[in-house]
């Protein structure tokens, strides 16, 4: 099929408005907390700590991108006027004190606008704030088991809950589990996290959380869910064959569900194990 050059210009048209459409649109079909068909971008934000994430990264790409079309303007502009044809005679010059000057400092500057939020970021991520709740998250190869600590003392292990044919659920797929995490909404919730067997890494993209599980070793990192839903996340640590079949499914709920699930879930686990850190399991997935 023959294109006019007309019917080639509207098509390119079409596609540029098609991608700009679909770079600022907020990816409305995608649900929070979980990753959405054609995504590029970051999962929505559900933690103050994710959105200043988002927006680092946002800060990162317009720096990036005023840089690379600045150097390709630099080079157009170099292989246009100075090429042999055009500039027969080339300019002696090698010294510019004010040019040297400004390609030193604006560096500098840029630098530092990228060296400040940045660290404002990081104390942000590591510097804990007082919790309301603390999580303790044990990767095993391969499910995780939690325990609470504060609440109660129980723990329970939570595992991949839809097969994979998908018959059996609609959830997203290969990220619900058996058991979720239950959080209180608006509260600031410690995860400690360990490794019973290898290194594992729990993390959950709409939190912007990722912290390595790590045998013999206590991590810990935090998170203030500011919505109520669901919120999945997957270990980030190659642990073994399985490694993509232990997902993480936090729900945050309202202060009342989230004691309400506390009584039932002394309940539902009080026969389960005590003391998640001391025991050393084989690595053998429980009965299901
Ligand atoms: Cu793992």
């Amino acid at each position: 099929m023959k294109m006019s050059k007309g019917q080639i210009g509207r098509r390119l048209l079409g596609f540029a408005v098609a991608a700009g459409a679909l770079a600022i649109s907020p990816m409305a079909s995608a649900e929070l907390g979980q990753p959405a068909p054609w995504e590029f971008k970051l999962q929505g934000a559900a933690t103050p700590v994710m959105e200043d994430i988002t927006w680092f990264h946002n800060w990162l790409l317009a720096i990036i991108t005023v840089i690379t079309l600045f150097v390709l303007s630099l080079l157009i502009t170099v292989i246009v006027k100075f090429n042999a044809r055009s500039n027969p005679t080339p300019s002696r010059t090698t010294h510019n004190t004010l040019i040297e000057v400004a390609w030193t400092l604006i560096p500098v500057l840029i630098l530092v606008g990228i060296a400040v939020p940045s660290f404002r970021l990081l104390f942000l991520q590591l510097d804990l704030p007082k919790a309301d709740l603390t999580i303790k998250a044990t990767g095993k190869q391969w499910y995780w088991t939690y325990a609470y600590p504060d609440n109660g003392k129980f723990e329970f292990d939570s595992l991949l809950a839809c097969d994979e044919s998908r018959t059996k659920c609609d959830a997203p797929r290969l990220l619900q589990v058996d058991n979720q995490i239950v959080v209180p909404v608006d509260k600031v919730v410690r995860v400690q996290t360990i490794g019973a067997d290898v290194i594992h890494s729990f993390a959950v993209p709409a939190f912007g959380i990722k912290i390595d599980a790590i045998p013999g070793r206590l991590n810990e990192t935090w998170f203030k869910a500011t919505k109520t839903g669901v919120y999945y996340g997957q270990c980030s640590e190659l642990c073994g064959k399985d490694h993509a079949y232990m997902p993480i499914a936090v729900k945050v709920v309202t202060d009342q569900e989230f004691a309400t699930w506390v009584e039932a879930a002394k309940k539902k686990f009080a026969s389960a194990k005590t003391d998640t850190f001391a025991q050393a399991e084989g690595g053998a997935r429980p009965a299901e």
